[in-house]
């Protein structure tokens, strides 16, 4: 049997499967390698690394949201100034807040959780301002160029709010707190301040400070060179958390002062499946001017119809982190609901109506907005965070620490009047040593005291501080 040769032929059929015509060896030859060149590509593909797409693919999705979604309305830059003021700032930046601090004592700034350049020691005199506000005012005015430098290095165009923490009752802090405010004014940012009243149990020149440095503030505040001053009582602060010892005080007094704030600044920017109290809100009522306070209060029984509005009626002033606010005087107010998921799935939105009635009876104030968001809690309540702007200054806790201050400190000036009585020794009768020692002391309190001589000539004389740093 002859063998039949076979050839290879490619046809093109038309639509009835009969042959048109048979394809040229060009056309062959650039088809096949056409489809190598797909297959190839297929190939180069399936061998990727999954893992490696996948991170590629967070990689573009994850630094992209951070970038366009804000995690907070207002990108706060904290400064400190003193020993409560740079502990405040610190819980702040644990927050994710920029911050930096001043204080004249080197042992207290070591104690400041912040990097180290970001903690400025001020010289000035022994180190520390004794209490002393001109201290504090001196100490500032000696290093503005220093303090200047650090602010314009640590808050640049992402800052948009700068907030100052100090508390009235020291030296450094309180002292130095409007010169400071005068130099970050230079930054062109609008201001707030969180100002800290003393405890009850403090002495009389803490409450005479406190109350000096807050009427300095308050004009600060009516002539809007501070668009927010935010007053806080150590001494509510401490019937809200009592029997705790000194140190957890001040942890959990610090967090008591910036974490509602926080909670504000950061819900606001975040969405929610219930109401929302949008960046804008959060805005205008935090900048509104004038005195702003907050404060939370906890409510357990959540589901009987009115039982958050009984809360506020009871205890919203005493959720406050400071008294005596009129708080009828509210310009704009605002407050956040939060429970975990489970709790506000099935928490009746009428309860939250009477609730915010309840509010905006309080605060007499026809501005009032307000937001439910969920929070990991893992306790079985609703919290109810309120914040309220445009108040005068608390004029009954004003009063009381300037009565305070005032009894006692003339029972001291009268204790050091009657210092060169007691300093007599009595030689008998013939002798002038009464008269001596009322001219001895005449003459030490011309130049006042060692320490008071140390201060005065710290300006001409610096003291080296040779402890380390
Ligand atoms: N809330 C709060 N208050 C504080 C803290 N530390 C001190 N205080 C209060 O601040 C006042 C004392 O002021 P300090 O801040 O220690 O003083 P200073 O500004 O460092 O000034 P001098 O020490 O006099 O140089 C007192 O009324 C204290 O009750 C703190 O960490 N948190
Ligand atoms: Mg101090």
């Amino acid at each position: 049997m002859s063998e039949k040769k076979v050839e290879n032929r490619v046809v093109v059929t038309d639509e009835t499967g009969e042959v048109a015509r048979v394809k040229t060896e060009a056309e062959i030859v650039k088809e096949n390698q056409e489809l190598e060149k797909a297959l190839r590509t297929k190939e180069e593909q399936a061998e990727l690394d999954p893992e490696v797409l996948k991170r590629l693919r967070e990689k573009k999705e994850g630094p992209m949201k951070a970038v366009s979604q804000r995690d907070r309305s207002l990108y706060f830059g904290i400064v400190g100034l003193g020993q409560a003021g740079s502990r405040i700032a610190e819980t702040f930046y644990r927050l994710g807040y920029e911050s930096c601090v001043f204080n004249t004592a080197t042992q207290d700034l070591e104690h400041i959780n912040l990097p180290n350049n970001k903690k400025v020691f001020l010289p000035f005199a022994l180190g520390g301002a004794g209490k002393e506000l001109d201290n504090g005012r001196q100490a500032v005015e000696q290093n503005g160029e220093l303090i200047l430098n650090k602010l314009h290095e640590s808050f640049g165009d992402d800052q948009e709010m700068l907030i100052l923490a100090v508390s009235g009752g020291g030296g450094t802090g309180s002292g130095g707190a409007e010169g400071l405010l005068g130099l970050m004014a230079t930054l062109g940012k609008p201001i707030g301040v969180i100002y800290v009243l003393p405890m009850e149990s403090e002495d009389a020149l803490s409450k005479h400070n406190s109350v000096v440095t807050l009427s300095k503030l308050a004009k600060m505040a009516s002539t809007d060179v501070i668009t927010t001053l935010i007053v806080v009582d150590n001494s509510k602060i401490e019937l809200i958390y009592p029997g705790l010892s000194k140190a957890e005080f001040w942890t959990t007094a610090n967090n008591a002062i910036v974490e509602p704030l926080h909670l504000f600044n950061y819900l606001s920017a975040q969405s929610t499946k219930y109401d929302s109290l949008d960046s804008m809100d959060f805005g205008r009522v935090f900048t509104t001017g004038d005195c702003t306070i907050y404060g939370m209060l906890e409510v357990e029984d959540y589901m009987e119809t009115t039982s958050i509005a009984e809360a506020i009626v009871e205890n919203l002033e005493a959720g406050l982190l400071a008294n005596d606010f009129n708080l009828k005087e509210t310009r704009f107010g605002g407050f956040i609901v939060t429970g975990n998921p489970e709790v506000l799935s099935k928490l009746p939105a009428v309860n939250i109506n009477y609730a915010s009635h309840m509010i905006s009876e309080a605060c007499d104030s026809p501005s009032l907005v307000s937001g439910v968001y969920e929070q990991a809690i893992d306790k079985d309540v609703v919290r109810v965070y309120t914040l309220f702007s445009g108040l005068g200054l608390p004029a009954a806790r004003v009063e009381n620490l300037k009565q305070e201050a005032s009894q006692r400190m003339a029972v001291l000036k009268e204790k050091e009047q009657s210092r060169a009585d007691k300093m007599v020794v009595d030689y008998g009768a013939g002798t002038d040593s009464q008269s001596k020692a009322q001219e001895v002391h005449r003459i030490i309190q011309q130049k006042k005291s060692g320490f008071g001589k140390l201060t005065t000539n710290a300006g001409k004389r610096q003291v080296k501080d040779r402890r380390k740093r």
